[in-house]
């Protein structure tokens, strides 16, 4: 992993490439998630969606391989983490999941005295939920960051598996 500090396009296409690696289910979106020390430039934890036992999604796999390198629960990151990281995701955190489990801007947002910046690769389709999560982390002092050139292939790899509707 030879990445260089702040090559924003790079970080989000590991993302992209952490995303083709997520099973494709109709209901929900392939996302690759990528947390990065921004101090050190060390990659912290990669997530995709459904990596982890569960119904789970890329940033919260990124959390919960973390939780599990620190030895405590997921609840319980912010005493552990350092300060200064970056979130790098190819679709927006969501902030509201048709299964009703805990949307992963609030896990961001628990986590706000640690992850300064999110920069994500698309706005999420208004498919199954309308999001407004970036509202939320912005009125948290989070930075957020549309990374653009790669929008159509992180469209195309979160959606494989949907159902087309012509
Ligand atoms: C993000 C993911 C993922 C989504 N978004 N940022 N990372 N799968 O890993 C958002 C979409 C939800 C649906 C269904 N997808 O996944 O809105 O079943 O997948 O909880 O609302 O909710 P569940
Ligand atoms: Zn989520």
């Amino acid at each position: 992993m030879d990445i260089q500090a702040g090559d924003h396009l790079a970080y989000m296409r590991y993302a992209l490439d952490l995303a083709r690696q997520s099973p494709p289910k109709p209901t929900n979106y392939r996302v690759g998630a990528v947390v990065v020390d921004t101090v050190t430039n060390q990659v912290l934890a990669t997530g995709y969606t459904l990596e982890l036992e569960g119904n789970t999604h890329a940033e919260q796999c990124c959390f919960l391989k973390l939780a599990g390198k620190h030895g405590v629960p997921e609840e319980q990151l912010q005493d552990v983490l350092p300060r200064e990281l970056a979130l790098y995701t190819t679709v927006e955190p969501c902030s509201k999941r048709l299964s009703g489990n805990l949307p992963c801007v609030e896990r961001v947002l628990r986590l706000k005295e640690s992850i300064r910046k999110v920069y994500v690769g698309v706005l999420e389709p208004s498919k199954f939920v309308v999001n407004t999560g970036i509202q939320a982390l912005e009125d948290a002092g989070i930075q957020v960051v549309h990374v653009k050139g790669l929008d159509e292939e992180i469209l195309q790899v979160a959606t494989a598996g949907h159902e087309k509707s012509s």
